[in-house]
């Protein structure tokens, strides 16, 4: 369909949803649907219709045909723009909830004053939307799934959901010949769907996968699309011969794949999924693996956390990439809870799941009493903390840093006064509240945080948390600068719902020569392998193994 039509249906059809939300004359709403109906069927262009030809189509009248010019002339049309204003901004995106229309916006609008989704899910959880003629328990149900079905399909995935997911549709791989590629195996901090390249039989597979898939999308010898749990999953089935280029092709990314192509074409070479075709020899060349396509280029191999198109191209062209860090060279942890505030692991536990993961040590971070979490520690409490860390350090070769996360209260000063700092091994400084400050204030406020002598690092320096709160407003390119400055520590805490640095800041600290940190933020046994999460957005970042503060040896950690 022409952009154009397909604009001008879209905006027709909205006109006649708020007509309709607004609770305005029917036949004037119908009108509106069939005049969007058939514009989005037509096979010319509106663009070049002046009003006689237009009026000429089946249900458009003078009116729409005027507001179809008006559209096409100025990129907007008066009345939907009036009517968008007069009434409250939400409503319109109900619309985006499967089985909720217009008609019952209008009604969930006059009758109860809901205004948007957020408004809607609550009532719905409140059961208030029963009293409402025409609801019954099982309308408020199926709305609360519209909503949870809304979130899932608008919002990208942790990390840690894909993990389950890929969990999941794992037996459909009996022979687990498959790769997972895509956003997922470049490290990045969310995903938005899943893409795997198998080289399994794909009738087998396909078979396998009507057990696992809630929904085929599409499938075929060649490609097998389906969704699991609202999310999407694409597969690509190829014979391990060109298996190389393949798994290439969907790590992607978009830029990196165009840009590799535009280097093969420099070299007289046609690079896809299948092969190197030499136009001159008129032969192609297939891989079974990424690192033989990358030396058949003439490059180095390029990690596929680096596959951004961010000049990393260009460095494996001249034998120049870095050596990135690995999960391997981390020898301790630096962000821990225990159960002396809100985490679940006593500081023996704390110990011995660190001699599970081969670490040298953990700092024991836990968080300081003042505003905004719950059991945090006052001085009195640290003091004992601290005896009952030299305990443990007497009997297990995992020591236990005697570290604090204190809170960065609203005017920059620190939750626990110097001296108590001075007393800790290792302060982590945070915000956890007043997330509401302007830019300037909440800059001002962590800078003040990174100026004090005793603070090591600065926690989540965002704050943002995935898919549930954004970032809070902060000059990060002032905190970096300032993180060069001071010798902060910047943290990339590695829990997977955070995230946080994110990768294009970590570059940009790497860059200023910032030291960065990477810490679980667990409190319990199992997030402490998340560990992973923050290695991979370290390597998206480009640091090294000398960039991560946790790569150092115990001995030597304080010089
Ligand atoms: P996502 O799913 O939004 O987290 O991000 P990706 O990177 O996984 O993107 P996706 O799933 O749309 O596509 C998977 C890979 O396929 C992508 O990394 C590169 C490749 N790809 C997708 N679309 C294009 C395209 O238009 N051109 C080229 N050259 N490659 C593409
Ligand atoms: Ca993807
Ligand atoms: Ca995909
Ligand atoms: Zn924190």
């Amino acid at each position: 369909m022409h952009d154009m039509n397909r604009d001008v249906a879209r905006h027709l059809r909205l006109l006649g949803e708020l007509l309709e939300i607004s609770g305005k004359e029917p036949y004037k709403i119908r009108a509106y649907y069939r005049a969007a109906d058939t514009i989005s069927r037509l096979a010319s262009p509106v663009d070049d219709m002046d009003e006689a030809r237009l009026t000429d189509l089946p249900g458009i009248g003078e009116n729409i045909a005027r507001k179809v010019i008006e559209y096409v002339k100025t990129g907007a049309i008066h009345e939907l723009t009036e009517l968008e204003e007069s009434v409250p901004s939400g409503l319109v995106g109900m619309l985006d909830l499967d089985g909720v229309g217009p008609k019952t916006i209008h009604a969930l609008w006059t009758k109860m004053g809901i205004e948007d989704i957020a408004m809607l899910e609550k009532a719905a959880k409140n059961r208030r939307l029963r009293a409402l003629h025409g609801f019954g328990p099982k309308k408020e149900e199926a709305i609360i799934q519209a909503v949870a079905g809304y979130r899932r399909k608008t919002s990208r995935m942790t990390r840690k959901e894909a993990e389950e997911l890929i969990g999941r549709i794992e037996p459909a791989f009996p022979g687990k010949n498959f790769t997972v590629a895509g956003s997922f195996r470049r490290g990045r901090s969310t995903i938005g769907d899943i893409d795997i390249v198998s080289t399994e039989a794909p009738a087998r597979t396909n078979a396998l996968l009507q057990e696992v898939a809630d929904e085929i999308i599409d499938q075929g010898e060649r490609k097998t699309s389906f969704s699991i749990g609202d999310r999407r999953v694409d597969v690509r089935f190829c014979t391990p011969a060109f298996a190389g280029t393949m798994l290439l092709y969907l790590t992607g990314s978009k830029q990196f794949n165009i840009k590799m192509r535009e280097i093969a074409l420099s070299r007289g070479e046609k690079l896809n999924e299948y092969g190197i075709e030499d136009r001159e020899e008129g032969r192609t060349y297939t891989f079974p693996d990424e690192a033989s396509v990358f030396s058949f280029l003439g490059m180095d191999y390029i990690p596929p956390e680096l596959r951004e198109d961010q000049g990393e191209i260009e460095h494996a062209r001249r034998h120049t990439l870095p050596e990135l860090v690995r999960e391997t060279d981390i020898r301790g942890d630096l962000h821990m809870h225990s159960s002396w505030s809100d985490g679940a692991l006593s500081i023996a536990e704390l110990a011995r799941l660190g001699e599970e993961r081969g670490y040298e040590y953990i700092a024991c971070t836990d968080h300081s009493a003042s505003l905004g979490v719950a059991h945090g520690l006052d001085a009195a409490r640290l003091a004992k903390q601290h005896h009952e860390i030299e305990m443990s350090n007497r009997s297990h070769s995992c020591r236990i840093l005697a570290g604090i996360e204190v809170d960065i209260l609203g005017d920059g000063s620190l939750g626990l006064s110097g001296p108590v700092l001075a007393d800790c091994d290792l302060v982590i400084a945070s915000v956890h509240s007043g997330f509401k400050q302007d830019r300037d204030v909440m800059t001002r406020r962590i800078l003040s945080a990174m100026e004090n002598e005793h603070v090591d690092i600065i926690g989540h320096p965002t704050g943002r948390l995935l898919g549930k709160r954004e970032a809070y407003l902060v000059d990060m390119e002032r905190i970096i600068s300032a993180a060069a400055d001071t010798g902060t520590a910047l943290e990339i805490n590695a829990s997977p719902y955070r995230l946080d640095l994110d990768d294009i800041y970590v570059r940009e600290a790497h860059d200023h020569g910032v030291m960065l940190s990477i810490g679980t933020d667990a409190h319990t046994r199992e997030e402490a392998a998340a560990i992973r999460f923050g290695v991979g957005i370290a390597r998206r970042g480009w640091c090294g193994k000398q960039d991560i503060l946790n790569t150092r040896p115990f001995k030597g950690f304080f010089t």
